[in-house]
């Protein structure tokens, strides 16, 4: 008679599922890159976008610009006023859009957000006005708790360390000419206003033209304030704190604010004024009297149009027409450069209360945009050679998590009697987010690699191994969850001679 042994050996599939970080393994990764690149090729072909073709020292005028085209309805005051009542802008480098926000005083009543959409070359309105425009001027916000209409000055940026576009310290709440210290951001992915992130020091705010900055080394931003007792206030967004970082000095009204990143300096550059602080350090600095040569017409302007450009390393500035000006903080000479042979478009004249922050770097493209009035048509210019930097892609948004993963042993059959050196154990496996691998282990111990791949599978010598010799069938089945992995427990049968 054959002497037939039984052992009894629990069979484990280890499901390990991806949660966050491990979502996107080696084959989604090769899926998403297939199909990016076959959706640049689509839009390279479908449609050219006007600045690809843009020649440095070219102006380009948008159709059908006009901000009007857009304009919230049966709002007080003259919607003009939203850019015409000593009010600016700001860029928004992560959906490259020039963000238009201001009005304030006896002007306009309405505190909606405006955004040119430079891929597609539209106006959208973000926001609707506040409908009661009453309240107390004093706080800074309406009924509604919204900020109130402001002139916004110089003192509005896109923060890109906090992806949020911000108020700092305000000036004639409409209906008159309150000023607040009140930090006030903006989320793009809510359109809500947030909570007030804190006050500007005192020296920083409280007076007319206030100017801002954002610093790309250290994701702050510095703030200039106005009149005999300005100071230059620094701004940390993941704190919400203020750093007084300038000794009192006077600076007078009409003037835009920008950093050379490169050589760690803020600029406040319009009416006739120059002035610079090195930011590179700690601790308060002075204002430094910046004396230039060159074509220094530009600096007379009120409020100049002034952004730093990355790839000629230059301040530029802007204030009507269709020339533009760079300063070369080095040799402190400032050079016109008037447009190009065979250019055709001439922008409007500057508002003639200043351009503040509506002359901006647009980085996706390595290109300038320049707004005049809710009036006029949107302006693009292009000073260099070459591309810009696309926007990033945009990260999918993450999903949640609301699946627990399952795994199955799909034979042999639980229960089952198996024999021999090669017996194919295979396993199912399944999850919201993904399945990262799936572990065979026998009776504890990893039997072979992990599978990362469908079908699982797995092969089990099982002539070989310690397990426990039983006489009697069993069959047991656990599931339990054990942080981000699943254990299914099988048992079997193995029949060895
Ligand atoms: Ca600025």
């Amino acid at each position: 008679m054959k002497h037939v042994s039984m052992r009894q050996a629990g069979l484990r599939g280890l499901i390990g599922v991806c949660h966050a970080a491990l979502a996107w393994g080696p084959s989604r990764i090769l899926g998403l890159l297939v199909s990016l690149a076959m959706a640049l090729a689509m839009t390279a072909t479908a449609r050219a976008h006007p600045i690809d073709t843009l020649q440095p020292g070219q102006w380009y005028r948008v159709p059908n610009s006009k901000l009007t085209s857009v304009a919230a309805q049966n709002v007080p005051g003259s919607f003009g006023g939203i850019m015409g009542a000593w009010s600016g802008g700001a860029f928004d480098t992560t959906r490259n859009r020039l963000i238009i926000w201001g009005g304030g005083h006896g002007d306009y009543a309405g505190n909606e957000i405006y955004a040119f959409d430079v891929a597609s070359l539209t106006w959208v309105r973000l926001t609707d006005p506040s409908t009661n425009v009453g309240g107390d001027a004093n706080s800074g916000y309406y009924p509604d708790g919204k900020p109130r209409s402001f002139h916004t000055y110089e003192y509005i940026e896109y923060v890109p360390s906090i992806d949020r576009f911000c108020s700092f310290g305000n000036s004639a709440g409409y209906p008159g000419v309150n000023s607040t210290s009140n930090i006030d951001c903006f989320n793009f992915s809510t359109l809500q206003w947030e909570p007030r992130r804190g006050n500007l020091p005192a020296g920083a705010w409280g007076t007319p033209g206030t100017a801002a900055a954002y610093d790309s080394t250290t994701g702050h931003a510095f703030v200039l304030g106005m009149q005999s007792s300005s100071i230059v206030a620094e701004f940390n967004p993941s704190t919400n704190t203020s750093t007084v970082r300038s000794n009192p000095s006077y600076v007078g009204y009409y003037v835009t604010a920008e950093i050379d990143p490169t050589r760690r300096k803020l600029v406040a550059i319009g009416s006739g004024q120059q002035f610079m602080w090195d930011i590179s350090g700690t601790g308060k600095v002075n204002a430094t009297g910046l004396s230039t040569s060159g074509n220094t017409g530009v600096v007379g302007a009120p409020a100049p149009g002034l952004a730093y450009d990355p790839v000629s390393d230059r301040l530029v500035a802007w204030a009507g027409g269709a020339d533009v000006y760079t300063l070369n903080l080095d040799t402190r000479v400032w050079t016109r450069h008037p447009p190009a042979a065979g250019n055709s478009v001439i922008p409007t004249a500057a508002a003639g209360t200043g351009t503040y922050g509506r002359f901006r770097y647009v980085p996706a493209y390595n290109a300038f945009i320049v707004v005049n009035s809710v009036s006029d048509d949107v302006y693009i210019y292009k000073l260099t050679a070459g591309a810009g930097q696309p926007l990033p892609p945009s990260a999918p948004p993450p999903v949640p998590d609301t699946t627990p993963p399952s795994v199955s042993l799909s034979a042999p059959t639980s229960g089952a009697t198996i024999s021999g050196a090669a017996v194919t154990i295979s396993a199912n496996a399944s999850d919201n987010i993904g399945v990262a691998y799936v572990q065979f282990m026998v009776n504890g111990q990893n039997l072979g690699a992990a599978d990362t791949a469908t079908p699982y599978s797995v092969a089990w010598n099982t002539t070989q191994g310690r397990e426990r010799v039983v006489h009697a069938l069993s069959r047991r089945q656990r599931c339990r969850r054990k942080s981000n992995h699943l254990i299914v427990d099988h048992r079997y049968r193995v029949q060895s001679s």
